[in-house]
């Protein structure tokens, strides 16, 4: 069975002016179909075709690299569109508030290290927030890895992650990633990452 280009729930020019239409079609239509089309490519006629792609990046060091590579990709982009919404931005509540004030001390002191995290990883990938059992930590991994991967440095479940990779921010931002992640914060749906930590 092969997997399917998820629907954006949010038009082109819905997160604006925080992320800009043309960077958004761009993005989901090149971009992330470019990585579901090929995902479907590399799995072809494998037994991966039976597998959930939580299944398929679990033990990601035995299959190929495109299989990582558009793999992650599939995932990572549906988790970004996913935590993002016009409605976003503000601070979380709840349970999810009370573990980061646990973890790292406060809600800026959490957005300082994710910040870091963002702005420090050397040329394409992506910074998360990740669910170590309850616990969170902030990671970055290159290219379109991510932390369900068994070759990951940090492992565990993302539940918000930014891309960093320059076709996210370059149109409108250009070398500004710095500028880039702090527009994010006004986009996050903490609800949704909220759901994914409970
Ligand atoms: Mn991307």
């Amino acid at each position: 069975m092969a997997f399917e280009l998820p629907k954006l729930s949010y038009d082109y020019n819905a997160l604006e002016p925080y992320i800009d239409a043309r960077t958004m079609e761009i993005h989901y239509t090149k971009h992330h179909g470019g990585y579901t089309s090929k995902l479907n490519a590399a799995i072809d006629g494998t037994n991966l075709e039976n597998l959930t792609i939580e299944e398929i990046l679990r033990d990601i060091s035995k299959h190929s690299v495109g299989v990582r590579n558009n793999g992650g990709g599939f995932y990572n982009h549906k988790l970004f569109w996913d935590i993002m919404s016009p409605n976003g931005g503000g601070e979380p509540t709840g349970e999810l508030l009370s573990a980061i004030n646990k973890d790292f001390g406060s809600f800026n002191d959490f957005k300082a290290q994710f910040n870091n995290a963002s702005a420090t990883r050397f040329g394409s990938g992506w910074a998360w927030l990740v669910n170590q059992g309850g616990k969170l930590v902030v990671a970055s991994t290159p290219n379109q890895d991510n932390p369900l991967m068994d070759v990951a440095d940090v492992k565990g479940t993302p539940i918000l992650g930014l891309d960093v990779w320059e076709h996210a921010y370059y149109l409108h931002y250009q070398n500004r990633r710095p500028d880039y992640i702090d527009a994010f914060w006004n986009v996050v749906n903490w609800d949704q990452v909220a759901k994914r930590f409970v």
